[in-house]
């Protein structure tokens, strides 16, 4: 596959897995999820990967009304690609999880490859006090959660979303999450350039070293060929370092809150336009040049902002 000449940066900027105890930098409220998805962007995010919280008090959201609060304040003050996520709560079905994008029609949406034990509970054992009440039990229980995509769910997932034109996210958090997407591919689910997210430190999923990254991504080629474009995510310490190797093997990368709350060794990032400022720094020094989200809209053969509805 041909090295690709622009690397797209996705920020992903609050996610489902970290809570408000963690860090104070984490936002949940609209305004500061708008105001940190923006400042990402100007940074050099040209993706930005959402999720909803409730404004009250943090938790997790699907509510659509929660992503109404914030998204056309991202349009109107950012031209970056804005990508819903489907996977934004552990426990509710794939009907509930698309909701939002069938409602917004975004650019992009991500959508996990396969069913997996998806925890963080060892996080858990890290704080004391907790800020709000539902935090502890959450982070807790994800030790029992499986984390449901099936194969019947992914297929009401693209059939759902076919209409709009949505280009997925594709998580891989492990190898077999490469076969799951071929078979996917194979039976017509989803049309090529697809983009995979190759996942690395999660548990219950593949890990962080860079064995795993040459592999998935050699796996991946074979797979698909030129049908696919890449990124890597790795979750906690493995971020910077495996962004920076994949920006170096050619391929894309995510950053952001959603996936590390720090921004360098046992240092709290301040914001998510923090941690973009400081991989594109690098990225950039390393000889790359970081996509602007028209051109990442051409790399991954995107409708259009003007395609949305919010
Ligand atoms: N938090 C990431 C490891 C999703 O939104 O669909 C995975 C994620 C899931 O981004
Ligand atoms: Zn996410």
């Amino acid at each position: 596959m041909a090295r690709q000449q622009r690397t797209i940066i996705t920020c992903a900027i609050t996610g489902a897995i970290h809570t408000p105890t963690m860090s104070d930098a984490l936002p949940y409220t609209p305004d500061d999820i708008a105001q940190q998805a923006v400042d990402a962007a100007e940074a050099g995010a040209s993706i930005l990967h959402l999720h909803a919280r409730r404004a009250h008090d943090g938790g997790v959201s699907v509510d659509t009304d929660d992503f109404a609060a914030f998204l056309p304040r991202i349009k109107q003050a950012t031209d970056a690609v804005v990508n819903i996520s489907t996977g934004g709560s552990l426990t509710l079905s794939i009907a509930d999880r698309v909701k939002p994008a069938t409602i917004f029609s975004p650019e992009m949406c991500s959508l996990n490859m396969g069913s997996m034990n998806f925890s963080f509970h060892p996080l858990a054992k890290r704080y004391e006090d907790w800020k709000f009440d539902w935090e502890k039990a959450y982070v807790e229980g994800s030790e029992g959660n499986i984390f449901r995509n099936t194969f019947r769910d992914i297929r009401e997932a693209a059939e759902t979303l076919a209409p709009h034109d949505i280009k997925f996210e594709h998580e891989c958090y492990d190898v077999g999450h490469l076969y799951n997407l071929k078979f996917c591919m194979d039976t017509g689910l989803f049309k090529a350039p697809i983009f995979i997210q190759f996942i690395f430190g999660i548990l219950g999923g593949i890990g962080p070293e860079i064995d795993n990254l040459i592999f998935m991504k050699r796996t991946a080629d074979r797979l698909f060929g030129d049908n696919y474009r890449w990124s890597v995510l790795g979750a906690g310490g493995a971020q910077m370092s495996l962004a920076t190797s994949a920006s170096q093997m050619g391929g894309n990368i995510r950053v952001g809150l959603e996936d590390s709350l720090f921004i360098s060794r046992g240092k709290l990032a301040e914001s998510n336009a923090q941690q973009v400022a400081k991989i594109r720094r690098i990225v950039e020094d390393l000889g790359c040049t970081v996509a602007t989200p028209d051109e990442a809209r051409d790399i991954l053969a995107l409708k259009g902002g003007d395609r949305v509805n919010f």
